[in-house]
């Protein structure tokens, strides 16, 4: 604070000081995980986060353009049509040519903001043939991650301070998980999701995914992700005291290294063949 004190008296324009430490929290911003003093949204590394991130953006400017707009539009009724500036008010009531504008123009912006809207939410729905299917089990409080394709299932614990110190590098508090989700690079991933017990959510901002995880309904989502790095999410739906801790850690690898994490999880994680796949399903 004191620095910024002086910094402001020794004639340094504060914008532009503000514009440098904006510019250092971006730079910071590391993929796939929350930074302090983040602006905006986590990096994109899937095209349907690329979509998000560029309609955010777009309908920033708009909501710019508008507030602007009406902030000039008081203060010049503040300024021209106060009392004393205009003491003889016109009687004025219509004005067609007006009001055809201020009912067509809102109109207009409207069609202009829902077609790109429109646009990215048929792309989230509408999930394209799938190179490989996990199902995401929301349970209080972790999840379980199983590949029926593969015959795998495995069950995803955050882990303590304690375990996370032991690691290099260490990875983040309340994120790093025991056993993460790995996924081959631009593949997609159709995530099926549901919950065993309570509603859950299942999210990862970097890749623009969050669906929420109904007891006894499959709820589906997808993704690809183009770019190799270890991303995180978090239950996006309160679920009890421990909602806070199970997040999601989703590893994106080259199509080798998924081989190889493949074979070694087929003889750890393997299937009971025959049992069903995961708890839910016994239930019902
Ligand atoms: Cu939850």
């Amino acid at each position: 604070m004191l620095l910024l004190k002086r910094l402001i008296r020794s004639g340094v324009p504060v914008l532009a000081l503000m514009a440098a430490l904006l510019g250092a929290g971006s730079a910071l911003a590391a993929l796939g995980q929350p930074t302090p003093w983040q602006m905006g949204f986590q990096q994109s590394a899937a095209p349907t986060m690329d979509d998000i991130t560029w309609f955010h953006n777009f309908v920033l400017w708009i909501i710019i353009a508008i507030t602007v707009f009406v902030l000039a539009l008081l203060l010049i009724v503040i300024v021209k049509f106060n009392a004393n500036a205009n003491p003889t008010p016109s009687r004025t009531t219509h004005n067609t040519l007006l009001e055809v504008a201020w009912t067509v123009i809102p109109v207009v912006i409207l069609v202009v903001i829902a077609v790109p809207s429109f646009r990215i939410l048929f792309t989230q729905l509408n999930i394209p043939p799938a190179d490989l299917t996990i199902k995401a089990t929301g349970n209080q409080w972790n999840w379980t991650y199983t590949y029926p394709d593969d015959k795998i299932e495995f069950t995803s614990i955050m882990l303590n301070d304690a375990d996370r110190a032991k690691m290099n590098p260490v990875p983040p508090r309340l994120l790093g998980v025991d056993n993460p989700v790995v996924v081959p690079i631009n593949k997609v991933v159709r995530v099926q999701v549901i919950g065993s017990d309570v509603i859950h959510a299942f999210a990862v901002p970097s890749f623009g995914v969050k669906m929420d995880a109904i007891p006894g309904r499959l709820n589906e989502t997808w993704f690809k992700a183009t770019r190799e790095g270890v991303y995180y999410g978090q239950c996006s739906e309160l679920c009890g005291k421990d909602h806070a801790f199970m997040p999601i850690e989703v590893r994106v690898v080259n199509e080798q290294a998924y081989a190889a994490w493949l074979a070694d999880a087929k003889k750890k994680f393997a299937l009971d063949n025959g049992a069903p796949a995961t708890a839910v399903a016994a239930k019902q």
